[in-house]
């Protein structure tokens, strides 16, 4: 059976054939990575508490926090940078506590751009609010209407490296002006920019699937990072039904 995998999603103002209207959105490429690796997409709307998130997760095989826009600072301690967006607080809680309980369950998840920046601090990490301060170019932005494209290199002997082979030099759609500056506990960087920005990271445990990519894998041609999240999926599923089929001693319930 094909693995369910929640996406989560802006919750913003949209056009409606004229008129404007708050709606659930979502960029269309993040739904068909998902279904063309195999996947089952169901969307996850801003906006929910941490039982929600909790009772949710707990029926999902995968997960995909998406890109977006800046975390409100406030959550992981620091001041508000000027370059930072507005606050968004039902997305940022929203996604906050639906990584939180998918660390917490060990569902596999793949964080994109904010994505990658929410499973850092999610896990108690923190962010560089606004890059070019830092490296004097702005190659990670991409252009205003859209993706650039910039080189990472991936760390050999892990999780990410097994996905893109360690040492690979390779081009990625980028679109992003913040970064992961303290890596959170229980995950360790795994690629980088050639100007030392932090462009991946991932769990340091055996045999658990938390990936974050500071890049846009959906907005490009290669499907092997969602076909590796599909694979973890796969494997959660499997162990879940059969936890679930065991007499309730068994499955330590
Ligand atoms: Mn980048």
């Amino acid at each position: 059976m094909a693995p369910t995998i929640g996406i989560t999603m802006y919750h913003t103002s949209a056009d409606w054939r004229g008129w404007s209207e708050e709606g659930a959105l979502l960029p269309w490429t993040y739904v068909t990575s998902i279904r063309n690796n195999g996947g089952r997409p169901v969307l996850l709307p801003p906006g929910g508490d941490v039982s929600e998130a909790e009772a949710t997760v707990a029926v999902l095989d995968g997960i995909v926090i998406a890109g977006g826009g800046d975390i409100n600072p406030a959550i992981y301690g620091a001041a508000r940078h000027p370059k930072t967006d507005a606050n968004v607080p039902d997305r940022d809680s929203w996604e906050l506590a639906v990584a939180e309980a998918a660390v917490r369950q060990g569902v596999p998840l793949l964080g994109i751009c904010r994505g990658a920046q929410m499973l850092n601090v999610a896990c108690g990490g923190s962010l560089h609010q606004h890059i070019p301060d830092l490296v004097g170019h702005e190659l990670h932005n991409g252009s205003a209407a859209g993706f650039g494209q910039h080189k990472v290199r991936v760390t050999s002997g892990t999780i990410v490296s097994s996905i893109l082979p360690g040492g690979e030099y390779f081009e990625v759609p980028t679109h992003h002006h913040q970064a992961v500056d303290l890596v959170g506990a229980g995950l360790t960087a795994v690629a980088w920019a050639d100007d030392g920005i932090i462009e991946a990271i991932e769990s340091t445990t055996s045999g658990e699937f938390l990936v974050g990519v500071q890049w846009h894998p959906e907005q490009g041609d290669d499907p092997r990072l969602f076909g590796a999240l599909i694979a973890a999926a796969e494997m959660h599923y499997s162990e879940r039904s059969v936890a679930s089929s065991l007499p309730p001693l068994l499955a330590g319930a």
